[in-house]
């Protein structure tokens, strides 16, 4: 395995990426999609099994794992890795974007972050040099820059402040990471949904000759069109040899049309949340699993899935699962989503590979729109 963090483009499709992360703890096939590990457990699943569905990297969160064990402790008992027993590739999220959405009393300047716990209302600080110090004694693989993320839709001049503020909070990031071969620091595109805005952030971070790029700010209340809009402004900015990951996106939808426009990552919370609402991910657009007209229905998700809750189990038993609240609808459907998450990935790889992307895409959007079997 490499020493070093690195990136190499094996196949294009138009704008499209088929690429690999390396890195000491190993390789990310890219377009990756991250399963959402926030307070160091991808919700009701085993390591093992979200290994198995194909996951080369999860997503780990500053802010929650801060909060609670606390980093310092995490470090002492052998790092993040260790903590939960997953040896593999972890990336994590500054924290910025967290406080945002969750903690009480914050306020934001030009050192940081101020905030009090959504657990226990403990004041803390967050600076970009703590943000980075935390990510390392949490042992991240791939660590992000503190940015400041503004809900759409917003005022053009808050947007533009917070990018510059942003701009200015990645080169102190970049100087708090220094240099560590094996691992990665990203800097975050901001900029709204002014095009203007993103060309500067992006070429500005360019400058800044980081090991990958995120575009943020995106998914944050504004219309497909409109993020589709600002990828095609942004990616275009972005070194070509490095990897483009696209923060808390997204649907499936999402995720085909973004990879079309060169983004090779991707997290969201949307497989394993939509498993503990009883919502399952198919091949045929999504099913709800708390409707009554699954309650007698003895056919599996997806007879034609390799993996056994998609397979086994019939939606009349996952129908009474969920709506007895019990433990194993919420993990057999996590199990489910993200199993098709990665199978989705798997085939998007595979599309750009033989050059075939868009008519891929087109049959798998198809698939969604005949709607559930
Ligand atoms: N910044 C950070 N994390 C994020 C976002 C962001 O803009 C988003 C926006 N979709 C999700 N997660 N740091």
């Amino acid at each position: 395995m490499t020493e070093t963090f690195g990136f190499r483009v094996l196949a294009t499709d138009g704008l499209a990426r088929r690429g690999e992360v390396s890195m000491p703890r190993g390789k990310i096939r890219t377009p990756a999609f991250m399963p959402v590990g926030t307070g160091g457990t991808v919700k009701t699943m085993y390591m093992d099994q979200v290994r198995a569905l194909g996951s080369d990297i999860i997503l780990g969160n500053t802010y929650h794992l801060m909060l609670r064990p606390g980093a310092e402790r995490v470090a002492r008992l052998g790092g993040l890795h260790h903590f939960s027993r997953w040896p593999h590739p972890i990336l994590t999220d500054s924290g910025g974007f967290q406080v945002m959405s969750l903690a009480k009393l914050r306020k934001l300047d030009e050192k940081g972050v101020t905030f009090r716990s959504h657990i226990d209302g403990a004041a803390y600080e967050m600076s970009p040099e703590r943000s980075i110090e935390i990510q390392g004694l949490l042992g991240s693989d791939i660590q992000m820059q503190l940015d400041e993320c503004i809900a759409l839709p917003g005022e053009e001049k808050d947007i533009e402040r917070a990018m510059e503020l942003s701009l200015r909070w990645a080169e102190r990031c970049k100087a708090a990471f220094g240099d560590q071969p094996g691992r990665a620091m990203f800097g975050i595109v901001q900029g709204g949904d002014k095009a203007r805005l993103r060309e500067r952030s992006a070429t500005a971070l360019s400058e800044l000759g980081l090991k990958g790029y995120a575009v943020g700010g995106l998914a944050v209340g504004e219309p497909q069109a409109v993020m589709l809009d600002m990828l095609e402004a942004t990616c275009p900015e972005l070194p070509a040899d490095k990897p483009r990951y696209l923060m808390g996106v997204g649907t499936p939808d999402d995720i085909l049309k973004s990879v079309a426009r060169g983004i090779d990552m991707f997290d969201c919370v949307m497989p394993t949340r939509a498993g503990r609402h009883g919502l399952a991910y198919t091949r045929r657009g999504k099913v709800n699993l708390r409707n009554a007209r699954h309650a007698d229905d003895p056919r599996p998700l997806d007879e034609e899935s390799d993996c056994p809750a998609s397979r086994d189990y019939s939606r009349a038993y996952l129908h009474h699962l969920v709506r007895s609240q019990e433990a194993l609808g919420a993990m057999l459907l996590t199990w489910n989503n993200l199993a098709y998450y990665q199978r989705l990935m798997q085939d998007i790889r595979a599309a750009i590979e033989a050059g075939e992307l868009a008519e891929r895409s087109a049959l798998i959007s198809e698939g969604w729109a005949r709607g559930d079997l």
